[in-house]
This record gives structure tokens, C-alpha cells and sequence, in this order.
């Protein structure tokens, strides 16, 4: 006996409603930032969570914060076995912007209210989940609360250290979760009988082509790396050229090395986001520099050619110069295929709900990727204006949203009678 059928029309969401709490998320960001900035761990970041967490509970869901760090609000179903979830993560990049993971929290949330109010009993429990740090953090390692409760997590991943020598766990410790709990917090197989994320999809594919939704096929997958060039400080008015270890220089050939590395590939690309340089004084030559790099394809064998292609590239570069290179690979996320079953359910309620949709791979990596590894998963994209994403500019409309939010009610209530 499954749910009472209500009509897919029947759930589609409050539009103000979900507007307001759009709104209201935005309002959680680093002062004097361009954009929106909930790094996470942040003071503002976990202030969203318990606006996050409230905004749950008035939903008339029962909320819990897991050994993970994700919060979790339920909407008990009929028979309590396995779950269904939705759900995405709050926190941004430093200058970022206010759709990013937000859609899909939100999102979810308006969907737990809208099953409540047209009377619709799930077989299923359905979890409403705010991911913990999805986002890359300062030790470059990302989705932190689906790794853990899918047993994607090491000692060796809270032994990452800061420039300043703090490790990843001592940073957790200091806000109150425990790495050891961590380790221990997978969720029993079973648990999960289907998961689908909303999410903006940060590039232009829907907006160029007018298409409404994005049934998500693959994500991408992501080698993270640190890469440490160990020069020699040298006086910069009497180092002869030729006798200088400038390890900014190395680093200035190692970036361009990385594009080509990242044009090599159909969908694939390479970026060095973020650069130090030591003592980084002007009339010093440059003892060290450390370059934050991140390669991403589809395709797990690109992948793997680019990390060797960058090892032994790295490595030849270091040696012509008579410098020290050393590459500390920070978190590794296979390309996922997502279920075919809930590619098949998405886009069968987006044409009962006649909303125009087309099957298309996430370039951007996401809390799914590792669900999947569990549990049936799919992913639903809504347009990005001008595909701009990870900036100020990322926007979509109130209404392309609440489209994804409908084809989601819709895609779940299918997913629970299943
Ligand atoms: O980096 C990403 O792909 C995601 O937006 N966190
Ligand atoms: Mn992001
Ligand atoms: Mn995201
Ligand atoms: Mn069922």
C-alpha cells in the first residue's frame, strides 16, 4: 500500500515562501566580502545553520545534527525501513554566491512542507539533509559530511595541516565535532533507498539552450593537489640570473603547464586557484611557493593520465631548475554515474509536469557524487544566468527554481512508490 497519489500538479511549491528563505539564507555572510562568503566553520557559516536548522523545525521536521556535522530534518513515512533524502549544503566559497547548494536546502525543505500540507503520506521516511562543508576547505578537502556517512573518510584525512601547523581534526575538535566519531559515523547500507540533489547548474548549457531542467548523467570527477616548489632566497640585485632557485618562476611555468594539461581533454580542465609565495618580499627571490591545483574530467581515465602527466612534468620542471617540488594530493572524488532508474524517474515527472528538460554531465562536483556510492542517486539542474557561478553574478530566477523544486516533490514521490 503506497502513499495516498497526490497529484505531481498538487506539489508544486510556495514561491514567496521559498523566496523568503532564499532571502533570509543570503543574509549569513563574511562582512566585507564581495558576494556571499560562509566558509565553513566560520562564525557566520554556523549561524546560517541554525537559522538552517530552525527553518527545518518550523517545516514540522524532526532535527538532528549527525556525528558528521550534517544536519538532518524527518518527515517520518509510513513504514520507517529505508529512507528517502534530498538535500544539498549551506556554505560557500570566499566571495561566492547565494544559490550554490542553498537551492537544494532550501529546496528541500519547501518539499517536506508541501508533502505535509496536500496530505501525502511517503512509504518512506524522507530526510531533508544541510550537508557539512561541501565546499573545498583551507586544507583543499571538500563534501566532508556525505564523505563521512558514506565510509569515504580516513585518519589520514583530519592529518592534513595548515601552513600554520594545525591539522583538519584539531580544527573539527575546536568547533565541537570529534574526527574519531567521524570515522565511525557511515550510515548502515540500507539506510538509504534513494537520493536526489537540486542544484543551480553553474555553467550555460540550459540557459544557451532554453531548456527549463538538467537531468544530471555523470559528475565529474576531482584530483585536488598541493604543489610546494622549494626554491633558495637569494638578494634580488646581486643573484645573477642564471645561479637564481626562484621558486615564484617555477610556479609561473607550472601554471601554464596546468592549462595545457587542463586543454588536453573533451570536458576536461585544470585550474591553479590559489597561489602563496614566501617571503614574498621585494627584493627577495622567491624561496617557496605552494600552488593549490585541481584537475577535472568525466572521464577516470583522463584523470589519471592528467595526475601522472602532472607528476612527471612537475618533476622535470623542478630539476631544470635546480629546485625541490613536492605534491601532497589532497582529496581525490571519482566521476559518478548517476542512477539510471532516477535519470528515468526525473525526467518522466518533468514531461508529465510538461517542463522541458535535457540529460547533460555536471562539470561541478557535488554532496551526490558520494551518495551515490550508496544509494540510487540522481541530480536535477535549474539554469544559471550567463552560466556564472562561485561569484557575486551566480543568479537564477525565482520561478527556474521553483520549477526544480516541483520536478523534485514530483521525482521523489515516484521514487518513494518504487
Ligand atoms: O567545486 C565544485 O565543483 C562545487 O561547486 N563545490
Ligand atoms: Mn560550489
Ligand atoms: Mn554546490
Ligand atoms: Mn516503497
Amino acid at each position: 500500500m503506497h502513499a495516498k497519489r497526490v497529484k505531481h500538479d498538487d506539489l508544486k511549491p510556495d514561491l514567496e515562501r521559498l523566496g523568503h528563505d532564499l532571502e533570509a539564507i543570503s543574509a549569513f555572510t563574511e562582512p566585507g566580502h564581495d558576494g556571499w562568503t560562509r566558509r565553513v566553520l566560520s562564525d557566520p557559516y554556523l549561524a546560517s545553520r541554525a537559522f538552517v536548522r530552525q527553518t527545518m523545525v518550523e517545516a514540522g521536521l524532526e532535527v538532528h545534527t549527525d556525528a558528521a556535522g550534517n544536519t538532518i530534518g524527518i518527515l517520518e513515512g509510513r513504514t520507517h525501513g529505508s529512507a528517502i533524502a534530498s538535500g544539498s549544503h549551506t556554505d560557500t566559497v570566499a566571495s561566492g554566491g547565494r544559490y550554490d547548494g542553498v537551492v537544494g536546502v532550501m529546496g528541500a525543505i519547501e518539499t517536506a512542507r508541501r508533502f505535509q500540507e496536500t496530505g501525502t503520506r511517503l512509504d518512506h521516511d524522507f530526510y531533508v539533509i544541510d550537508f557539512l562543508g561541501e565546499e573545498p576547505n583551507d586544507y583543499g578537502v571538500s563534501c566532508v559530511g556525505s564523505r563521512v556517512i558514506t565510509g569515504a573518510v580516513t585518519p589520514e584525512f583530519f592529518d592534513k595541516s595548515s601552513a600554520e601547523g594545525v591539522s583538519l581534526g584539531q580544527e573539527f575538535e575546536r568547533l565541537g565535532f570529534s574526527p574519531a566519531a567521524m570515522l565511525d559515523a557511515a550510515w548502515p547500507t540500507g539506510r538509504l533507498a534513494g537520493f536526489v540533489e537540486l542544484h543551480i547548474e553553474q555553467g550555460p548549457v540550459l540557459e544557451r539552450s532554453g531548456t527549463q531542467l538538467g537531468v544530471v548523467t555523470t559528475i565529474a570527477g576531482i584530483e585536488r593537489v598541493l604543489a610546494t616548489f622549494l626554491g633558495r632566497p637569494d638578494h634580488a640585485g646581486t643573484a645573477a640570473m642564471a645561479d637564481r632557485k626562484d621558486a615564484l618562476v617555477a610556479a609561473a611555468e607550472a601554471i601554464l603547464m596546468v592549462e595545457q594539461i587542463g586543454c588536453s581533454g573533451e570536458h576536461s580542465v585544470a585550474t591553479v586557484g590559489s597561489i602563496d609565495v614566501e617571503p614574498g618580499a621585494l627584493n627577495v627571490v622567491p624561496s617557496l611557493s605552494r600552488l593549490w591545483t585541481e584537475l577535472r574530467s568525466p572521464s577516470a581515465e583522463w584523470l589519471g593520465t592528467a595526475r601522472r602527466r602532472l607528476l612527471s612534468e612537475f618533476t622535470d620542471l623542478a630539476d631544470r631548475r635546480g629546485i625541490q617540488v613536492d605534491l601532497e594530493w589532497l582529496n581525490d572524488q571519482d566521476p559518478v554515474h548517476t542512477a539510471q532508474t532516477v535519470q528515468d524517474l526525473i525526467a518522466g515527472t518533468s514531461d508529465s509536469l510538461g517542463y522541458s528538460w535535457r540529460a547533460m554531465p555536471s562539470g561541478a562536483g557535488h554532496d551526490a557524487a558520494h551518495i551515490a556510492t550508496v544509494t540510487p542517486t540522481g541530480m536535477i539542474f535549474v539554469p544559471s544566468r550567463g552560466g556564472r557561478s562561485h561569484c557575486p553574478e551566480e543568479f537564477t530566477e525565482l520561478a527556474d527554481i521553483g520549477i526544480g523544486v516541483h520536478a523534485l516533490a514530483a521525482t521523489l514521490l515516484e521514487l518513494d512508490a518504487r
